[in-house]
C-alpha cells in the first residue's frame, strides 16, 4: 500500500480505537463485513438481478445476492427485498420514483425536526424539487403531534408518506401513521435506517405490519457495510401486486447501473450476524446504554429533547445553557468524545450552527461498553460543558466561522480537555474494536 495512504489509514484506525464514537448513525462493522467489502466481488459487473444479468460470469454473484435477499426477507418478515441500492438516499429515491409521478405530493418529517433530506426537503433535494413536498415538524416538547400530522394529510392528500428520522429519541407509533395513510389513500413508506438493528433485536417496534414499503441503510445499528435495502411488505403487495417489480425497475435500470457486489456480499454477512442470538442482546444493550447515558446527563442538569430516550440516540437541547452545538462538539472532540451538533426542534439557529448535540450508543455497545461506562462518559461530558460554558458563538453570522477557527486552535492544547482525552483513551483500551 502507498505509504501516504497507509499513514492516513493508520491514523484513522487509532482515532476510531482511542476515542469514543458517539455519532448515532455510525458503528464498527465486523472484520468479516469489512473483508467482504474489500473482496474480489468489487471487481465484478452484474447489471440486472439474479438469473437475469446483462453480463457473463455472475454465477457466484447470483448466489451472494440471493443469500442477502433471502436473509433480509426472513429477518424482517417481508415477501420482497432489493439489496442493490447504493445507500439510503438512492433507496428512498427509487421508492419515490416507483410510487409517485413528478409533481405528486409527498409528505415527511422536516429535516430540521430530524427528518432526512430525502423525505421532501424543499428546494435543495430531488425529493423537494421533483415532487410537491408537504412537511410536518415537532411540537414545543420536541414530540410528534399525530393530530397535526393527521390534519396535514387530510388537507394535502399525499400520494406517499415517507416516514423516518435521524434524531427522534422516542419510538414512532407506526400504527397511527398507517391509519392516517390509509384514510387519505397514501402509500406508507417507513425509513428505518437508524433503527433497523434495534428492530431485529426486538428493541424498537417494527413498521412491517403497518407500512407498505420499508427502506433501511445497512451500516447503522444493523452494523453492516454502507449500503441499503428496500423491502415490500405483505400489505404493499396486497395493495399493488406489481409494486415489487416497480421498485426493482426503479433501482435498476431507473437509477443505478451495476450493483456493488462487494457490498451485497457484506450485506449477506451482516444479516447473518444480525440473525445470531448475540445480536438480540446487542440491540437491547444499545437502548439500555442510551437510557443510562440519558439518566446521567439529566441528573447533571441537561435538558434532553423528548425527556429522555427509547432508542439508540439522545438529543441534548443546549438552549437553556445558551451554548452552541458547534462550541460543545469541538470541545468534546478534543476530549476524545465524538458526537455531532444537531438542530433541536424549533431551533432558532441555522442548521450549520444548531443548538443541540446528538449522541448515540451503537458503536460503544459494539465495543462491549455497558451502563457503568455510560455513567462515566456522562460525567466527562458534564465536565467538558462546565469547562467551556462561558464560550459564546458570536451573534453576528459573519463572525461565527472566524470565531470557531480561533476557538479550535485555542482548545486543541487545552490541558483539561487533554486530561479527559487521556482518561477516555484508557477506558477505550479496555474495549477492543472489531
Ligand atoms: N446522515 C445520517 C445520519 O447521520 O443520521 C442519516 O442518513
Amino acid at each position: 500500500m502507498d505509504s501516504e495512504i497507509r499513514k492516513i489509514l493508520e491514523a484513522e484506525e487509532r482515532r476510531q480505537r482511542d476515542t469514543l464514537q458517539m455519532i448515532p448513525s455510525e458503528n464498527y462493522a465486523s472484520a468479516a463485513v469489512r473483508a467482504l467489502e474489500g473482496s474480489v466481488f468489487a471487481n465484478k459487473y452484474s447489471e440486472g438481478y439474479p438469473d437475469r444479468r446483462y453480463y457473463q460470469g455472475n454465477r457466484n454473484v447470483d448466489l451472494v445476492e440471493k443469500l442477502a435477499i433471502e436473509r433480509a426477507k426472513k429477518l424482517f418478515a417481508v415477501p420482497h427485498a432489493n439489496v442493490q441500492p447504493y445507500s439510503g438516499s438512492p433507496a428512498n429515491a427509487a421508492v419515490l420514483f416507483a410510487l409517485a409521478e413528478a409533481g405528486d405530493t409527498i409528505m415527511g418529517l422536516k429535516l430540521a425536526a430530524g427528518g432526512h433530506l430525502t423525505h421532501g426537503q424543499p428546494q435543495i433535494t430531488f425529493s423537494g424539487r421533483y415532487f410537491r413536498s408537504v412537511q410536518f415538524g415537532l411540537d414545543n416538547e420536541g414530540l410528534l403531534d399525530y393530530e397535526e400530522i393527521h390534519e396535514l394529510a387530510l388537507r394535502e392528500k399525499p400520494k406517499v408518506m415517507i416516514i423516518g428520522t435521524t434524531a427522534y429519541p422516542l419510538v414512532f407509533d407506526w400504527q397511527r401513521f398507517a391509519q392516517i395513510a390509509e384514510e387519505v389513500g397514501a402509500w406508507l413508506v417507513a425509513d428505518v435506517a437508524h433503527v433497523a438493528g434495534l428492530i431485529l433485536a426486538d428493541a424498537y417496534p417494527s413498521p412491517v405490519p403497518h407500512a407498505e414499503v420499508v427502506t433501511t441503510t445497512t451500516h447503522k445499528t444493523l452494523r453492516g457495510p454502507r449500503g441499503a435495502i428496500i423491502m415490500v411488505t405483505e400489505r404493499g403487495i396486497r395493495r399493488d401486486p406489481d409494486v415489487a417489480g416497480k421498485i426493482d425497475r426503479a433501482v435498476f435500470p431507473g437509477l443505478q447501473g451495476g450493483p456493488h457486489d462487494n457490498t451485497t456480499a457484506a450485506i449477506a454477512q451482516c444479516l447473518f450476524e444480525a440473525g445470531q442470538p448475540e445480536f438480540r442482546q446487542y440491540g437491547q444493550q444499545i437502548v439500555k446504554n442510551a437510557k443510562a447515558l440519558a439518566k446521567g446527563l439529566q441528573e447533571g442538569g441537561l435538558t434532553l429533547v423528548g425527556g429522555g430516550t427509547e432508542c439508540h440516540l439522545l438529543l441534548v437541547d443546549l438552549r437553556p445553557l445558551s451554548l452552541s452545538g458547534n462550541v460543545l462538539a469541538e470541545a468534546l472532540e478534543v476530549a476524545g468524545i465524538v458526537c455531532n451538533r444537531n438542530a433541536v426542534p424549533n431551533d432558532h439557529m441555522p442548521p450549520f450552527y444548531p443548538s443541540g448535540i446528538r449522541m448515540g450508543t451503537p458503536a460503544l455497545t459494539t465495543r462491549g461498553m455497558k451502563e457503568r461506562e455510560m455513567e462515566t462518559i456522562a460525567q466527562w461530558i458534564l465536565q467538558v460543558i462546565e469547562h467551556i460554558e462561558e464560550e459564546r458563538l458570536p451573534e453576528k453570522p459573519e463572525a461565527r466561522a472566524p470565531f470557531l477557527k480561533e476557538y479550535r486552535k485555542r482548545i486543541a492544547g487545552d490541558p483539561f480537555l487533554q486530561k479527559i482525552a487521556a482518561e477516555v483513551k484508557s477506558l477505550a483500551g479496555n474495549f477492543p474494536v472489531p
